[in-house]
């Protein structure tokens, strides 16, 4: 067995069979600038502790697999310089050679299901990216939610992808799409897109059971439960569209490619858009956490 480290509170949540929601850390690492990125980390901690849940951040750290980080450990791994991008196939690597890295989507519900943790916040998921028809760029966030069974609470797809193929494989895949109070499937930073979710519910509770009902049916993986920016915070698709274009040619032009590629058009668009694309992803991961708390709940009021 794997050996856990469990910052104070997460510990603590286990003993007392308090709700916790996993966060990754790729987003602090690749997906934000220094200090906003500590900054955020903290306020989406604290937003899952008003809700009533425990927060778990989850790296690796020196080799070690990291179930929720202490204060100082957030501080650091923020601030690091040159910190791995772990998926799932570099997550043993990176643990057997005491290696030091943020885990994405796929890597962090590897490491929340052998914690015991159910739900899981985050910004957007990694998908099929535009040109993968030549490229082959799908990224290993959508078989992992086909094989590990953990509720992903995130903003849709991020724009930067194609979310037609996005959905598409999700569906060959066997996993669940599901709105939250909208028919529309969200697009990260805007929160229609012209693309129907699959399904839609309207409470953390139907979730929670729709979880529950697919373990119950001993169908393996998880469930993509798309939750819409708040409107206030949200850039309309229009405005975005030329923005995200310009990324992905100066993309292809450089050559970009790999797991350089989403961290690349996020800087791009954040410098394009002057900031607002940070601003819309704060608010989209802190409703997330929001959201992923109440799940959370709900699944502690069910029986396992
Ligand atoms: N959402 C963000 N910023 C990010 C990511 C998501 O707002 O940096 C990260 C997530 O960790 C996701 C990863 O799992 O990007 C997908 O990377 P790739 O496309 O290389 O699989
Ligand atoms: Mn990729």
């Amino acid at each position: 067995m794997i050996d856990l480290q469990y910052s104070d509170e997460a510990a603590r949540a286990k003993e007392t069979g308090l709700p916790i929601v996993a966060l990754e850390s790729t987003i602090i690492t690749h997906g934000m600038p220094h200090p906003q990125n500590v900054e955020v980390a903290r306020l989406v901690e604290d937003d899952i502790r008003k809700a009533g849940a425990v927060p778990a951040t989850i790296a690796v750290l020196d080799g070690r697999l990291h179930i929720g980080l202490n204060p100082d450990q957030l501080d650091r791994l923020g601030q690091a310089k040159g910190v791995a991008k772990l998926s799932r196939a570099d997550l043993a690597a990176c643990l057997a050679t005491g290696g030091t890295g943020a885990t994405t989507v796929a890597a962090t519900m590897i490491a929340a299901h052998h914690a015991g943790i159910e739900v899981f916040a985050t910004g957007g998921i990694g998908g099929v990216h535009k040109g993968a028809e030549h490229s082959f760029d799908i990224s290993a966030d959508l078989h992992e939610l086909a094989q590990t069974p953990v509720t992903v609470v995130a903003a849709g797809a991020k724009a930067i992808l194609d979310v037609p193929k996005t959905l598409e494989v999700l569906e060959t895949l066997g996993v669940p799409v599901i709105s939250v109070g909208q028919d529309s499937f969200p697009a990260f930073w805007s929160a229609t897109s012209p693309f129907a979710a699959p399904l839609r519910m309207d409470s953390a509770d139907q979730i929670a059971r729709a979880h529950r009902m697919r373990v119950a049916l001993g169908l393996p993986g998880g469930q993509l439960i798309a939750n819409p920016v708040p409107q206030a915070d949200e850039i309309a698709a229009e405005t975005l569209a030329p923005v995200i274009a310009a990324a992905q040619a100066k993309a292809d032009v450089q050559g970009i490619s790999g797991k350089a590629v989403t961290p690349f058009l996020l800087q791009e668009i954040f410098e394009a858009t002057e900031g607002r694309s940070l601003t819309a992803n704060i608010a989209l991961v802190r409703n997330n956490a929001r959201l992923a708390a109440g799940i959370a709940q709900s699944l502690s009021s069910l029986c396992a």
